[in-house]
């Protein structure tokens, strides 16, 4: 087993962060992300100065340097009860059926954090669906395509006191009326890196050897927990099976931004990009709750490593 981390960071981290922003704000971090007319798309959370999260668009052609930020928010809360602490943690899949970007989200509220949907054609205006999962749910984002006939939503649902933690998919003819929860991955006991709870990362992307999970592992310490980022292989057809699961995590908060900030110890990735020209994963995620940073890898060698894991029983 290696210990060697999987993704690299990009020398120019942090991408972004609340100093880049056209207005006040307190952090900007965990973004979407898309390609969109060849240039790179970020939906980034924005947590105002009352504390308050809205999702506002970035630009740039390259997705590294020389950002385009857009002076209003795509989505804020609107007066409704159920998002009145605002929305947070989107993520963004292209649906060709619907000729359009789905983007689900997390709407807060005093009943909890829910699911929210929305759509948009080009990032300049959305369209509000309304909450899918009811609290407490979160860590939500569709496949690309539908499974068997249905639309597959995978989530995070929990309660307060424990119960759930795990990442879960319900399925969906419309979009609108969902089935049961199904199990998907469970966070691993004791001492585990991801013990505490996991939650999806990015939508699940799409290979020849299955569905690449990306997700978020908590682990419980004395000081706090820490949060990191593994990896996981789902059957293509039957997308609760896991094929493959890494044992160890493929990034952990160690850079002194990712190890201060408003949260420390947090690397929250929401976005994943592949170039296929140069098999290129992009892996846009929060920093410590305060900034936007980018980590890459070779799909190759991600398939590889997964690969070399013993299937899953
Ligand atoms: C999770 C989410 C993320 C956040 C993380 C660390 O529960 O709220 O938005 O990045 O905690 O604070």
């Amino acid at each position: 087993m290696s210990g060697l981390e999987l993704f690299e960071r990009h020398a120019a981290n942090p991408l972004l962060s609340a100093e880049d922003w056209p207005y006040p704000v307190n952090a900007v971090f965990n973004p979407a992300a898309a390609l969109v007319d060849g240039k790179t798309v970020l939906l980034a959370r924005v947590e105002d100065r009352r504390g308050i999260s809205h999702l506002t668009v970035a630009r740039s052609a390259d997705g590294i340097a020389d950002w385009s930020i857009d002076a209003e928010p795509l989505l804020a809360p609107d007066g409704a009860v159920s998002e009145q602490w605002g929305f947070e943690d989107a993520r963004v899949v292209w649906i060709d059926e619907l000729d359009r970007w789905v983007i689900t989200c997390t709407a807060y509220g005093p009943a909890g954090p829910a699911v929210f949907l929305a759509t948009t054609e080009d990032f300049a205006s959305v369209e509000r669906h309304g909450i899918v999962r009811q609290p407490e749910d979160k860590n939500a984002a569709l496949l690309p395509h539908r499974v068997d006939g249905r639309w597959v939503l995978f989530h995070r649902p929990s309660t307060q006191f424990g119960g759930g933690q795990e990442i879960a998919l319900s399925r969906s003819d419309d979009l609108v009326n969902w089935s049961a929860r199904e199990k998907v991955l469970e966070p691993r006991d004791g001492a585990w890196w991801d013990s505490l709870r996991i939650g999806l990362g990015p939508p699940p992307l799409l290979t020849e050897h299955g569905w690449l999970l990306v997700y978020h592992g908590v682990k419980q310490t004395v000081s706090g927990d820490i949060y990191r980022i593994g990896l996981a292989l789902l059957d293509l057809e039957e997308p609760t099976r896991v094929l493959r699961r890494l044992p160890s995590w493929v990034l952990a908060p160690t850079a002194e931004y990712e190890r201060t900030g408003d949260v420390p110890n947090v690397v929250f990735p929401c976005g994943l990009l592949h170039d296929a020209a140069s098999d290129e994963l992009r892996l846009y995620y929060g920093a410590a709750d305060s900034t936007i940073c980018l980590a890459s890898a070779r799909l190759r060698d991600v398939l590889d490593a997964l690969l070399s894991e013993p299937p899953v029983s």
